[in-house]
């Protein structure tokens, strides 16, 4: 079984998502987390992540914490989904590429550019470019970063973008992605079920 420990409207939102596409049984447990904005909630005790974080997953018992470790976890162990390119894979090379720059390059860019940062830092300034020129490069080819074909990378990389769409420059591509990205019916599936996540947590 695999069980998703979530917090409505937060990273473990583009689980839910993640874990539709599959086409798996799955359950959501939801949790109460810290929110630094409003500083409400809390590390909730059921929550199996060391930091007391969302998103954290159980599959037969094992943990797999971090969103990344998550996405490389579950598309290795659902190869059926076929949205990762699998070990001896020409394009697992790109792949795992996408994945890492997102959590390395693409995050810390971006929260430093929702942070102020970029202006005092020139080599913030730099990176935050480097990544929007690589983005704007590998979206100028293709329809995903990978080329053709949705695959892993994608809901990492698509939903840091929603979230975070206006530090980034006006540009009819990069919505583009986002909106299509977020147009698949598992996508869809995924934000309802989030939002009713965000309801009974409310409730
Ligand atoms: N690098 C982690 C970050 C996880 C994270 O910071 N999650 C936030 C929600 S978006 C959280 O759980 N915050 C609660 C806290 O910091 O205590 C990942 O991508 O999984």
């Amino acid at each position: 079984m695999l069980t998703l420990f979530h917090a409505p409207q937060s990273r473990s939102s583009r689980m839910i998502w993640l874990l539709e596409e599959l086409a798996v049984p799955y359950e959501i447990k939801p949790v109460s987390i810290f929110r630094p904005m409003t500083g409400e909630g809390h590390g909730d005790p059921a929550n199996p992540h060391p930091d007391k974080r969302v998103p954290a997953l159980v599959h037969d018992g094992a943990i797999v914490a971090e969103s990344v470790a998550i996405v490389l976890y579950l598309l290795d162990a659902f190869p059926q989904a076929g949205l990762a390119p699998a070990q001896g894979d020409p394009r697992r090379g790109d792949y795992l590429t996408w994945v890492a720059w997102y959590a390395a390059e693409m995050e810390p860019a971006m929260f430093a550019a929702l942070g102020g940062e970029l202006g005092t830092a020139p080599h913030k300034q730099r990176n935050f470019d480097a990544v929007v020129g690589r983005l704007q490069a590998a979206l100028a080819k293709g329809p995903y970063v990978m080329g053709e074909a949705f695959a892993g990378a994608d809901f990492l990389i698509s939903s840091a973008l929603a979230f975070a769409r206006h530090i980034f420059p006006a540009d009819a591509t990069l919505d583009a992605y986002v909106a299509r990205c977020q147009a698949r019916p598992a996508a869809v599936r995924g934000l309802a079920l989030d939002d009713e996540s965000g309801l009974q947590a409310a409730a």
